[in-house]
């Protein structure tokens, strides 16, 4: 890792916030390649992960955190403390909300977990591009107090547009201190790529299946073998009962095929190289419920 020029800034950020408000969506955006997958269901993002962005000023490490909310299992518990104990290591936090609608109680809730860590914090509003006029005055004033309050900065911005991340991305670097490039400045993220392609996977599941299946469902790459031509993966999909395993093969294998398609496409601009993608389905009982299956596939507390 090279040496960081005079006045050069650093950090770790985490991006905490209800479940869909677009945190993962943000990090991507701002470290310009899809690492975190992303879906209007809340559970996405199961583990934490970093993206990294470096320009000639700054390298900020952000935290993309699974998004705050009540543990109805064993899973969502482990999603909860990982966002938690997210906030105690990091240097900053980017408290993101859905700038679409006023602040809520949730956010309320979310906002006294921040303050009582005492990390400091900047409050981010995404969906602009979604906010209609006549709600505008509303929301300015709900999101006002909550960071009046605290005495959080404030940014408004799309990340699906982009309009105001340039902005944004200057208010987080003003608010870290000069520091060292703690990744090589082209890391763009900490997770191997075996990780990203189940990712990728477990993503059009969510997309293409909706609310049937997608919280009982972990993906694992089984194996990945390339050649000069081709790169040929297998990976099991493991749900928790055989209706689950019926609707993701779907009529005459066609949902597999759909998700397969889609998935090996993403994989492939990942990888940027030619794919052959095999996908099976397991059924395994209660996998949620168990803390070292957990682990096993990879979602560590
Ligand atoms: P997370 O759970 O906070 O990580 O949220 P995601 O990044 O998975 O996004 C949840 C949903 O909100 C996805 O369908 C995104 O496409 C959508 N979304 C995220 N950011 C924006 C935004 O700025 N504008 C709009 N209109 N939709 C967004
Ligand atoms: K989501
Ligand atoms: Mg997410």
């Amino acid at each position: 890792i090279p040496v960081a020029p005079e006045g050069f800034r650093s950090g770790f950020v985490a991006l905490i916030g209800r479940p869909n408000v677009g945190k993962s969506t943000l990090m991507n955006h701002l470290v310009g390649q899809k690492i975190a997958i992303t879906s209007p269901v809340a559970q996405t993002t199961r583990n934490r992960l970093r993206g990294v962005l470096t320009t000639d000023q700054v390298q900020i490490v952000f935290v993309d955190t699974p998004g705050i909310h009540k543990p109805q299992h064993q899973l969502g518990s482990v999603l909860v403390q990982n966002a938690s104990s997210a906030i105690r290591i990091v240097d900053l936090v980017l408290f993101v909300v859905d700038g679409s609608v006023p602040a809520g109680r949730g956010d309320a809730f979310i906002a006294d977990l921040i303050q009582r860590a005492g990390v400091p914090t900047v409050l981010g509003l995404n969906k602009v591009d979604r906010q209609l006029p006549e709600d505008a005055e509303a929301i300015a004033a709900s999101y006002a107090q909550l960071a009046g309050d605290r005495d959080w900065p404030l940014q408004t911005f799309s990340a699906t547009t982009g309009a105001g991340t340039g902005a944004l991305l200057e208010q987080l670097t003003h608010a870290l201190e000069p520091g060292p490039y703690y990744y090589p400045p082209d890391l763009i993220t900490d997770q191997p790529e075996r990780f990203i392609m189940a990712e990728l996977i477990r993503e059009q599941i969510l997309l293409q299946t909706r609310e049937e299946v997608p919280h009982s469902v972990a993906v694992v790459i089984e194996r990945v073998e390339e050649d000069e031509k081709i790169t040929r993966i297998l990976a099991m999909i493991c749900v928790e009962r055989p209706s689950q395993k019926a609707i993701l093969i779907g009529k005459g294998g066609s949902m597999m095929k759909a998700i397969g398609s889609e998935a090996r496409q993403q994989m492939q601009k990942l990888i940027d190289g030619k794919i052959y993608l095999e996908l099976f389905v397991k059924v395994q009982p209660k996998w949620r419920q168990s803390r070292s299956q957990l682990e096993e596939l990879g979602y560590r507390p």
